[in-house]
């Protein structure tokens, strides 16, 4: 890496696969760019959560860039569903092949950014003492990249090792003979467990919420099947990009679950979409989390499920989730609950039994001593706002984000907010982002984004800034699109809900062929919506 100027055209907070892309694209485009990173290497994401069996729930042919027809001819996967060092390995290569390490400066974070409005620039300042000024600002800072790790009382006295997944060593951990404990069942939970017991001596999982859970049927990648994919690959992304997620175009979506009335039809659409596993089971029916009694058929199903894989009735009722299915999201699984059947693991449920806090031997749950020489706390992230609100940024007149957001995210198309001029915001909320396949909303905002930087050279702007009146129909257009949904009705990270003391907004936009149509309107009417200076 070159020592990154003092000036340039655009910073770029983060080296994640948002991040990367930025960099390359902007620089493509003739403009200055430096990228900081706080890890050690590229890869944000998937570079940080290192813990056993993770993997990514969207399909290795889709979860991929599509910019370059030559990449994704020449990469092969392994298989169906790609390992997190598999994505490292890809993400590492991507950044080789188009010569982006030297404009990234890694091990270092961003901590503050203020609008200097005489000069109409950025001044960026890093925890290493480093200021470098910009014209444009663009956090890539990841959607599910600040930790949430509950403070339990008394975790200074455990005298066993406490990990949280989305912060796992790099050398990995070993659990052979130990005594684990692991806190959370979403995602990160359901992937780790089946290999922490495997591994374990005995694993004990402490479920606050039951997760609704899909089996994978994750495979080695078949090579016909490859092929026939490569060979069309411009109308397979075309095709997922045009569903709600931008994803699993080859299924698409069913009717309402209210038009297929014999049981057993409903039954046979069900148990295919298991069968063939992944995301693409919330699809069965097209009004999942928009009708109730839909989503009840689902969830029903599930349950059924649930009590015909755990043997012991008990543990399956207790693993059955209660809540709307789909309102948080959905986990895609290799053995989750089969592994409820192994004798080394047991099941708490934490709305019997009250997580009190560690002791030296291990935690409290319930009044009584859980003795364990681990604790994983698969406890999730401050999503979306999360690592954002954790660096100093402030605007126009002194204004800063923390307090422009603290009854929630506002904004406009999730990419800029009135108050800080040029600075951008990729998947931000009050965008699909989380909802999608973030590789293809990613791209879609490093794509506007470079546009509209290069239309304003073009076109001599020095300053583009959301205006409040676009920004408040926006906000107001996201809450009523949420609130046509059942996503409300649980507890979930989506709505900031998991984090205490996080304002409770719904932040992500359902919906994206929708939203890149608007996206692409604003860009055609010169940037509707947005003011220039
Ligand atoms: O986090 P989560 P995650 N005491 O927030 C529980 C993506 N992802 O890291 O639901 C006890 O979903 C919490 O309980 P509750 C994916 O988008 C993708 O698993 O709040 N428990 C919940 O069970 C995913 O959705 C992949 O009641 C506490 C769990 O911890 C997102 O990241 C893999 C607690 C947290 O679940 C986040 O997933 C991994 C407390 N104080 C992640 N606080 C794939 O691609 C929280 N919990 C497959």
């Amino acid at each position: 890496m070159e020592a990154p100027r003092t000036s340039v055209d655009v910073i770029v907070v983060g080296a994640g696969f948002a991040g990367l892309y930025m960099l390359h694209r902007a620089r493509s485009a003739g403009f200055s760019v430096h990228c900081f990173e706080a890890g050690a290497g590229v890869g944000g994401t998937w570079f940080w959560n290192r813990y056993p069996g993770a993997r990514c729930d969207v399909p290795s042919l889709e979860y991929s860039y599509e910019f370059d027809a030559q990449l994704q001819q020449e990469w092969n996967w392994s298989e169906k569903y790609s390992t997190q060092p598999e994505i490292l390995r890809y993400i590492e290569h991507v950044a080789q092949r188009f010569d982006l390490l030297r404009d990234i400066t890694f091990n270092v974070r961003v901590t503050a950014a203020v609008f200097d409005e005489a000069m109409s620039r950025w001044t960026v300042t890093t925890n290493s003492g480093k200021v470098i000024s910009c014209q444009f600002l663009v956090m890539a800072t990841g959607c599910l990249s600040s930790p949430n790790i509950p403070k339990l009382p008394r975790e200074e006295v455990f005298n066993g090792k406490v990990y949280h997944t989305g912060q796992w060593p790099t050398d990995g951990v070993d659990f052979t003979g130990q005594r684990v404990a692991v806190i959370g069942t979403g995602s990160s939970g359901v992937q780790s467990i089946p290999i922490i017991a495997r591994q374990a001596q005995h694993l004990t999982v402490l479920q606050r919420t039951a997760a609704y859970c899909v089996p994978a049927r994750n495979a080695p990648l078949d090579t016909s099947y490859v092929q026939s994919v490569k060979d069309n690959y411009k109308e397979f992304r075309q095709k997922n990009r045009l569903t709600r997620a931008a994803l699993g175009g080859d299924t698409p979506t069913g009717t309402t679950g209210a038009a297929v009335t014999p049981e057993h039809e409903r039954r046979m659409i069900f148990e295919e979409r298991w069968q063939r596993g992944g995301l693409v089971f919330q699809g069965a029916f097209n009004d999942t989390l928009t009708n109730r009694e839909s989503n009840e058929l689902f969830a029903d199903f599930v349950r059924e499920k649930i009590s015909s894989i755990v043997k012991n009735q008990s543990t399956a009722r207790a693993l059955m989730p209660k809540n709307v299915f789909g309102c948080k999201r959905l986990c895609v699984d290799n053995g989750y609950y089969e592994t409820f059947n192994r004798e080394n693991v047991a099941l708490v449920d934490l709305n019997e039994h009250v997580l009190e806090g560690f002791t030296a031997n291990g935690v409290m749950v319930g009044s009584q001593e859980l003795p364990v020489d681990a604790v994983v706390f698969a406890t999730g992230f401050d999503a979306m706002t999360g690592a954002l609100n954790k660096i100093s940024i402030t605007g126009r007149n002194g204004q800063t984000l923390r307090e422009t957001w603290s009854a929630g995210p506002v904004n406009y198309l999730g990419l800029g907010i009135n108050g800080f001029p040029n600075l951008f915001t990729i998947t931000g909320p009050g965008s699909p982002s989380v909802l999608t396949n973030m590789l293809v909303s990613i791209q879609h905002h490093v794509e506007w984004i470079t546009d509209c930087l290069s239309w304003l050279r073009s076109n001599q702007h020095a300053t583009i800034e959301v205006s409040p009146t676009a920004q408040d129909q926006w906000v107001q257009h996201v809450n009523t699109v949420a609130d046509a949904t059942l996503y409300q009705s649980c507890s979930s990270w989506y709505l900031g809900a998991n984090v205490p003391g996080k304002p409770r907004v719904f932040m992500p936009l359902p919906g994206f062929p929708a939203y890149v149509q608007r996206c692409a309107d604003v860009a055609r009417e010169n940037y509707l919506g947005f003011l220039l200076d």
